[in-house]
């Protein structure tokens, strides 16, 4: 059939909400899910299919934005939803835009745009899954975006350690003990950095926290609007696997961004712009101590005080040593450096 002529791939213009009053009454992830009391990934839903509205697709990998929200027969999505296996978030992206495209443009189905947002848990989108939203962010002929929500471990089934779980936390594949008081010695993933580092051609990363729900939406919105493929890495604290009271999940987002272990941040056409309570760091004001957030949560009441000193110290490094401090870890040699400043 021959392509119409309306067809433009046009994204939908979404103006960032001007504060909380701003924000649209709607919602598209209402009430049917079975996640835990304080689940912030579960809020994390709600707020980015509200900031995307009504015309929207949602593809969610396996975990417990699935599995959770999908219980027999009840679902909390109002808009088309579709679950996709665990390593395919950014396949599914691609397919469903490339397929919404290919319809479109042969007249089969009205032209306009949809937003199309695929999710991934950390171990579905930073591990299992890396290779196919790599894939996605090189498509740049296609809109979608890839929203990682990080509870920091495969959750549903147990709490595995993932690519994303902090140095030390205690997961049932890194129980503390006697003999072994960190069984996982690795550091996190920066994968927001390695996202926007490695595609030159995707046009937006984004790194978000729930607690800060506008600054969150709007971060949405604007992946949305920008068009091409996009990501957006959410930081979401989880009662169950990170052990604390629910009531707490706000206050630790917060305090995540305030010492510095996850930095705020977009990177729009290759510039860096922090935001939020990371910009006011980035200009001057102290971080707080990390001990402030990680003994607020069971799985670091092993640690010892050399355990939060090698903390702080590396994300003390991240701030001090980074060449785009806290985003991008690269170093200049000393040569380097003076050559490029000779110039
Ligand atoms: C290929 C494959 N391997 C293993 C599983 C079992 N499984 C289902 S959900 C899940 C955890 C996924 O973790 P994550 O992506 O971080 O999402 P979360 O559960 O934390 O929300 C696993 C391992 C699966 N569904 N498919
Ligand atoms: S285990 Fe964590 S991410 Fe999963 S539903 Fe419970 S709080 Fe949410
Ligand atoms: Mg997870």
């Amino acid at each position: 059939m021959a392509e119409t002529t309306t067809f433009t791939n046009a994204t939908q213009i979404l103006e960032p909400f001007r504060g909380v009053k701003r924000v649209t009454i709607e919602e598209y992830f209402t009430s049917g899910h079975r996640t835990c009391q304080g689940c912030e990934s579960a809020l994390v839903m709600k707020l980015m299919v509200k900031a995307a509205g009504p015309r929207t697709i949602v593809l969610g990998s396996t975990g417990c934005m699935y599995v959770a929200n999908t219980t027999y027969y009840t679902t909390p999505w109002v808009v088309p939803w579709m679950h996709t296996q665990l390593g395919s978030s950014g396949s599914a992206a691609l397919g469903t835009a490339a397929g919404l495209k290919a319809l479109m443009k042969k007249g089969k189905m009205k032209s306009e745009p949809i937003n199309v947002i695929a999710f991934c848990g950390d171990g579905g989108g930073a591990d299992m899954g890396l290779g196919a939203i790599s894939a996605t962010l090189t498509h740049k002929e296609y809109n979608s975006l890839i929203l990682l929500y990080d509870n920091e471990s495969y959750a549903n089934t147990d709490i595995q350690l993932s690519g994303l779980t902090p140095f030390g936390a205690n997961t049932t594949f890194s129980p503390p003990g006697k003999a072994i008081r960190n069984i996982h010695t690795r550091w996190k993933k920066n994968v927001a950095g390695l996202l926007a580092a490695g595609h030159p051609e995707c046009r937006y990363v984004a790194t978000v926290c729930a607690s800060y729900a506008v600054e969150m939406m709007n971060k949405v919105r604007r992946a949305l609007t920008i068009g091409g493929p996009t990501f957006i890495h959410s930081l979401d604290p989880c009662p169950k696997g990170w052990d604390y009271d629910p009531m707490l999940s706000h206050e630790l987002g917060e305090l995540a961004i305030e010492t510095g272990i996850f930095p705020l941040y977009e990177v729009e056409d290759g510039q860096v712009k922090y935001y939020g309570k990371t910009k006011a760091i980035v200009e001057g004001r102290a971080r707080k101590p990390v001990r402030e957030y990680l003994l607020k949560q069971g799985r670091f009441a092993h640690f010892i005080e050399d355990d939060l000193d090698y903390f702080q110290a590396k994300v003390d490094e991240m701030w001090n040593k980074w060449e785009i401090p806290a985003v991008v870890p690269f170093r200049r040699l000393d040569k380097t450096q003076a050559a490029l400043s000779a110039k």
